[in-house]
């Protein structure tokens, strides 16, 4: 995958995230130029010479860096990963009021530089985040949005997959709402190539029974938990997710990925930003998307978007 065009990808917060993001740009090749800023003079210039050392062997993509917010003139997106990160035991939300404050000093400065990129959210509450980074942007909603469950998707169709014995791209099944502990899959509309999950059968018997579903919802939810607890942090899978991510919109792709935006009556949710299927293009949010869901996911929708208004209520949002 090639990049023809000038294109510019600037990622605020060169941590265990942004510099993940920053290699998996480079090797996919999604942006012509990749800059990483950082308060932290010394990490972003070392982490920048570490990727530029590398750039023999991934096409003709650039990177630079350092702690001059200058670095990311010009971009055509954003990508801000800086901020305070959970330790074990603490929840995404706990988050919350450290991030704000870094949103609020940065935002303003990042505009200036690049007035015209799409932003995108990944410090966490990311959803949150989302809500306040276009308060104090004053960005239109279609360009300023969050990665949302596009990382917690991809756990789940692993997890499928690898059960089901298919490739995770034959996997179609989506987590959506919170990117937190109130998200949740659309098990009515998730198939395995064309087979409703449901009807996946071994030797005649179904694999996925609603008790081992509710294994693998549980296993998505806590899976960063699981991963910290180990290491410290996640940032693989989440660098990944947003090369995908940022690609979808320099390549004016149409993608369609659970990123999560602030809602505008969707099933009834407006003024919160969560994700639900969304097409992802040139100018960031292209279109939501309405999709069929049952009865019981239309509930969880709206318990999700209850947790995030009292947070964001919390946070005088
Ligand atoms: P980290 O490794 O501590 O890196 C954070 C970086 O931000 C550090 O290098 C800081 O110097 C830098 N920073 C702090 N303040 C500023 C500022 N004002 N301007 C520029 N840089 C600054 O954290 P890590 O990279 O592990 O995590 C970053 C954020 O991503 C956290 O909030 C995580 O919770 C969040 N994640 C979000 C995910 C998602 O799916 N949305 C997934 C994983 C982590």
């Amino acid at each position: 995958m090639t990049t023809l065009t000038r294109t510019k990808l600037a990622i605020v917060g060169a941590g265990a995230v942004g510099t993940s993001l920053a290699y998996a740009a480079l090797i996919r090749g999604s942006a012509r130029e990749v800059a990483l800023f950082d308060v932290a003079t010394e990490k972003v210039e070392a982490e920048v010479l570490d990727l530029a050392h590398g750039t023999q062997f991934t096409g003709s993509s650039t990177v630079v860096g350092g702690d001059d917010i200058g670095v990311v003139a010009g971009a055509d997106v954003v990508v801000i990963t800086a901020g305070a990160k959970q330790q074990p035991g603490q929840t995404r939300l706990d988050l919350a009021g450290a991030n704000i404050a870094i949103l609020r000093s940065v935002l303003p400065r990042l505009l200036e530089q690049a007035p015209d990129a799409v932003y995108v959210l990944v410090t966490n509450p990311c959803d949150v985040l989302t809500v306040a980074a276009q308060q104090i942007s004053g960005l239109p909603s279609h360009r300023v949005f969050s990665s949302g469950t596009v990382l917690d998707t991809s756990r789940l169709r692993w997890l499928i997959s690898r059960k089901a014995g298919v490739a995770t791209s034959s996997v179609h099944a989506t987590i959506v709402g919170e990117h937190g502990d109130s998200e949740f899959p659309l098990w009515s509309s998730a198939t395995i190539g064309l087979v409703p999950i449901r009807d996946w059968t071994v030797d005649g018997r179904q694999l996925f029974t609603w008790e081992y579903l509710e294994q693998l919802t549980d296993q998505v939810v806590n899976a960063a938990y699981t991963v910290i607890r180990g290491k410290g942090a996640t940032n693989y899978a989440i660098g990944l997710s947003g090369a995908r991510i940022v690609e979808a919109v320099l390549r004016h792709e149409d993608a369609v990925l659970p990123v999560s935006s602030v809602l505008d009556d969707y099933a009834g949710v407006s003024g919160v930003a969560l994700s639900v299927p969304t097409v992802v293009g040139g100018s960031g949010i292209e279109r939501v998307l309405e999709v069929p869901m049952n009865g019981r996911e239309l509930g969880l929708l709206q318990d999700s978007a209850a947790t995030l208004r009292r947070s964001l209520a919390g946070l005088g949002f």
